[in-house]
């Protein structure tokens, strides 16, 4: 489709202005905010992934990108935390320590605010002393850990492992996500699920909301939170 081309477009060049342009004739000409921003603006940060993995785009060049889908997630999700109820479960959110990265991050937690979740978002570089101290406070059912570089993967196993040591794990459901984890890899570190993307996210944890009742209200005889 021509819209979501001329908004990958606009992204892989770094041009803010135009990727602006680009989301709103899209939005104006009917197209789904979720593929504006899927199929358009994440599919143009693939491309410059792609390009800076091989050392066809520098750093400056991604950044300038990043600032472009940045702007354009802005104004396809303007609104979409509107319409808030009761909150279904609480999640506390966070990127991994030493990751910066965010978007995908803030994407979720926006999809699962909008589908009633409530989120606590800790922000980027997240220590595990963090997230337990977001735990203790929070009491959430959910712990949700972004990561997007293989170099900094292996801390989300650090702050399940610290999570046991504070005595806290079974009392909260681990799920990560991020571009380099799969669902293998939340296996082997003993994450509870894999979240392939924020829509596919928010919909398997509302699938899971009954199972996640019934064995958090055994672990927390706290009754119907969920
Ligand atoms: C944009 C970007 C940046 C921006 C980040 C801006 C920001 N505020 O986030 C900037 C320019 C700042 C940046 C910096 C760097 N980056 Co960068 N960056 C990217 C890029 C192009 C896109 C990431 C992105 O935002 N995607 C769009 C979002 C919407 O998708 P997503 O993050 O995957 O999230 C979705 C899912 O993964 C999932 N999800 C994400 N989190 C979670 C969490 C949960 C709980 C769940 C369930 C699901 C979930 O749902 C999301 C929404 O659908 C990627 C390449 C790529 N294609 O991923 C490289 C990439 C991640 N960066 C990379 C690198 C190397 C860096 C730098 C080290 C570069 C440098 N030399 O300084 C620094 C890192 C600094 C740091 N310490 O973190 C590498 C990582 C390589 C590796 N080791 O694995 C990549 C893969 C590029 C590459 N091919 O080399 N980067």
């Amino acid at each position: 489709m021509e819209q979501l081309k001329n908004i990958m477009d606009a992204v892989v060049a770094g041009n803010i202005g135009e990727t602006k342009d680009a989301v709103r004739q899209a939005l104006d000409k009917g197209t789904a905010p979720v593929d504006v921003i899927d199929k358009g603006l994440v599919a143009g940060l693939d491309v410059v992934g792609e390009q800076f993995g091989s050392g066809e785009m520098f750093l400056p060049e991604m950044i300038l990108s990043a600032a472009a889908a940045r702007e354009g997630i802005t104004i396809a999700t303007k609104g979409m935390e509107k319409g808030q109820y009761k909150p279904k479960a609480t999640i506390v959110l966070g990127t991994i320590k030493g990751d910066l990265h965010d978007m995908g991050k803030n994407l979720v937690a926006l999809l699962l605010r909008s589908r009633g979740f409530e989120v606590i978002d800790l922000g980027i570089d997240i220590h595990e002393e963090q997230f337990i101290s977001a735990i203790r406070e929070h009491t959430p059912e959910l712990l949700g850990m972004s990561c997007l570089m293989t170099t900094t993967m292996m801390g989300m196993k650090d702050v399940i492992n610290a999570l046991t040591e504070a005595g806290l794990r079974d009392t909260v459901k681990v799920i990560i996500g991020g571009c380099p984890v799969t669902q293998e890899f939340a296996s082997q570190i003993g994450a509870d699920y894999y979240g392939r993307d924020a829509g596919s996210t928010a919909t398997l944890l509302e699938k899971s909301l009954a199972d996640l009742e019934k064995s958090l209200a055994d672990i927390k005889g706290k009754g119907q939170r969920i």
